[in-house]
């Protein structure tokens, strides 16, 4: 059995969070284990509440697990406060030394909401980003964790990260400009890739869902290169069947349909 780890928040709608990681490793033929950061109150729309888990509780879950279950690859998304990113880096060094780590460094949601406290933000540029295999912010969150500002220019972003480690891949999809325009950064040398832009407001989810893709394809072997390009396939094919879930209207968003067994 081939199994990947999920450290995530709890999305209700199913739509984002560990909910959503856990559909798309099925749909990826790998096996899901989680442990939960925090539960959310949240719509499509909007994140309303955020309560993170107890880092000590967060620790026994995840020392519980990885004393029986080793997974093959891990991703993290959001990590809620500083305490909780601090468990996962000395996990990340302990029993999950060599694993492959795929970041998602979520530091708010698409609707403003602070889904990382600022010292969690240090110990994520300081701790997490340099053991990442990849790491996926949008560019915001690249220019925030390059030091350049949240407006910073995505290339330089992805220079300057991935110079620390880790292969760099700034996403647009939540840009405005017509062209898709996003980049990918390894060892410092950036390469910019154009594709058009899919039609409609972005979905909900969609960074948790890339995340997820790629650490289904780093669990299954693959390079982060590899993982990265199926992960990119698959999202457009999500992202061109979302549906809205629910009774529309208020700023609801659609949420992404997955093909059966990722073909
Ligand atoms: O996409 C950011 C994100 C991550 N994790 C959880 C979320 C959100 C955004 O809403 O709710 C649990």
């Amino acid at each position: 059995m081939i199994v990947a780890l999920t450290i995530a928040g709890s999305d209700p709608t199913g739509g984002a969070g560990l909910e959503q990681d856990l559909r798309v490793f099925a749909v990826e033929g790998v096996h899901g284990t989680a442990v939960a950061t925090a539960l959310t109150t949240q719509d499509t729309a909007r994140v309303h509440e955020v309560e993170p888990e107890c880092a000590e509780r967060f620790a026994r879950r995840l020392a519980v697990l990885l004393a029986e279950i080793r997974p093959r690859a891990v991703k993290a998304g959001m990590l809620g406060t500083a305490s909780i990113a601090r468990v996962l880096a000395e996990a990340l060094e302990g029993p999950l030394a060599g694993v492959p780590f795929v970041l998602d460094p979520v530091l708010r949601s698409s609707s403003g909401r602070a889904l990382l406290d600022a010292a969690g933000e240090e110990v994520l540029r300081e701790r997490l980003l340099p053991r990442a295999t990849i790491t996926t912010p949008n560019r915001r969150e690249a220019g925030l964790l390059a030091g350049l500002g949240e407006a910073g220019d995505p290339a330089e972003a992805a220079a300057r990260l991935s110079s620390r480690g880790p292969t760099v891949f700034v996403s647009a999809g939540d840009a405005s400009e017509p062209e898709l325009v996003e980049h990918v950064g390894v060892g410092g040398r950036v390469t910019e890739q154009r594709a058009t832009r899919l039609p409609g407001e972005a979905p909900h989810g969609t960074g948790c869902a890339l995340t997820a893709f790629i650490a289904a394809g780093l669990a299954r072997g693959e390079t982060a290169d590899a993982a990265l390009a199926v992960a990119r396939a698959r999202m457009r094919s999500a992202i061109a069947a979302a549906e809205l879930p629910g009774t529309g209207g208020g700023g609801s968003r659609r949420l992404l349909v997955f093909e059966r067994n990722g073909s």
